[in-house]
């Protein structure tokens, strides 16, 4: 007999727990952890329950959660934790839905996750972002207060995002400058995030009961750990030198790296080459877009799409003298970039052809 489920009544048991499988094993986590967190969750009881609030923002990073199909992340992340507040979702609404939120977080203080979607507005005490008459400003150091942890979902929670490019009018900026020191945190940036990384880390809550390693921007490092262009299904084109120069050209068209239309792939950490978005099959570089840097405060509309990313670092050779490799420092810029693989090339013979384009092509352009 085909045990099914409650909240998602065409998703069995087995496909659920092979959905989580096949999700770990794209994010690089331990497979055991798609059954345990599976046989956790099958105790509604011992659910995490997560209260979901939006401030800022576009509602883009709900409609990624909710996107997809066989099945959804919505799907999965329902079947994972108990849900007791979420706008966009849920039927309540004014007072009734002021008084779920509250009665949900005086019956888990000090339990509940807190997810938070959208920056926050300080300018003019906060006036730009109002819900029931109460600012951003109260509402998240009100609900952020006993909450066991928080996550960051999308680059507007995590650092201002949209809201806090050009002149910041809103004086928008991201949910930690708010949250009670201390708190357990983790950011998921991306405009959008990709859902299947907010799954792997409830999956990991459920199994570890703590959140999983980060880097220095509280990301965490199974899905933030690289960089877009070490994966990049157009890397072989950046390391031949072929490259698009104008959206619809020759080069585009082929497939052709997007470096020189701005791709900040280069600086920008995140997983989307490997796991993509919706059914695993999209995702900007792969649709002729190049990335935007939508993981990278630092890089998303404060690096213009038209200047040229910054290379890091090549793996050197051992073949290079170690008096050269002290000289790079962490991150080479393009043209040392080109310096180094030109070094390597002439080392191994392989990465002067790319070299030479690189550093030659982007000077033409500018004449
Ligand atoms: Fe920001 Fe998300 Fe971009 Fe939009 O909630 S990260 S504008 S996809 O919606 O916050
Ligand atoms: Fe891919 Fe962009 Fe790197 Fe080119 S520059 S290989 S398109 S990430
Ligand atoms: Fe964002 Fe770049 Fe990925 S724009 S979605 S980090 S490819």
């Amino acid at each position: 007999m085909v045990e099914r489920s409650l909240l998602t009544p065409n998703l069995s048991r087995r496909d659920f727990v092979k959905a989580l499988g096949t999700i770990t094993t794209a994010l690089g986590l331990p497979m055991t952890m798609a059954t345990d967190a599976a046989e956790a969750a099958s105790n509604v009881d011992n659910r995490p329950p997560v209260i979901w609030l939006h401030f800022q923002e576009c509602t883009g990073c709900t409609e990624a959660v909710l996107k997809a199909t066989h099945p959804s992340p919505a799907e999965l992340i329902l079947e994972l934790v108990n849900l007791c507040y979420q706008e966009s979702l849920m039927a309540d609404f004014g007072h009734g839905a002021e008084e779920l939120l509250e009665k949900a977080m005086k019956k888990y203080a000090g339990k509940y996750i807190l997810i938070i979607e959208g920056s926050i507005p300080l300018k003019d005490n906060g006036v730009y972002c109002k819900i029931g008459g109460k600012t951003a400003i109260d509402i998240l150091k009100h609900v952020s207060a006993s909450a066991a942890a928080v996550i960051n979902l999308g680059i507007c929670a995590t650092s201002g995002g949209i809201a806090s490019a050009g002149s910041n009018p809103t004086g928008a900026v991201g949910a930690p400058e708010l949250l009670p020191e201390g708190i357990p945190y983790i950011s998921l940036p991306g405009c959008p995030p990709n859902p299947y990384n907010l799954l792997g880390v409830i999956m990991y809550l459920l199994n570890f009961n703590k959140l999983p390693d980060m880097d220095s921007k509280k990301r965490p490092l199974f899905a933030y750990g690289t960089l877009i262009h070490e994966y990049c299904e157009r890397r072989a084109h950046f390391d031949a030198g072929r490259f698009a120069k104008e959206f619809g050209d020759e080069g585009h068209r082929n497939g052709f790296c997007l470096y020189k239309l701005g791709c900040k792939g280069p600086e920008t950490h995140a997983n989307c080459s490997a796991i993509k978005f919706n059914e695993g099959i999209v995702w900007p570089i792969g649709n002729g877009n190049p990335c935007i840097g939508c993981t990278e405060g630092d890089v998303l509309f404060k690096e213009s799409l038209f200047t040229y990313a910054k290379v890091a670092q090549p793996r050197l050779s051992s073949n290079v003298p170690p008096a050269q490799q002290e000289d790079l420092g962490d991150r080479a810029t393009a043209s040392q970039g080109v310096l180094v693989g030109a070094i390597i090339g002439a080392a191994v013979g392989a990465g002067a052809v790319y070299a030479s384009k690189l550093s030659k092509e982007p000077e033409d352009e500018n004449k």
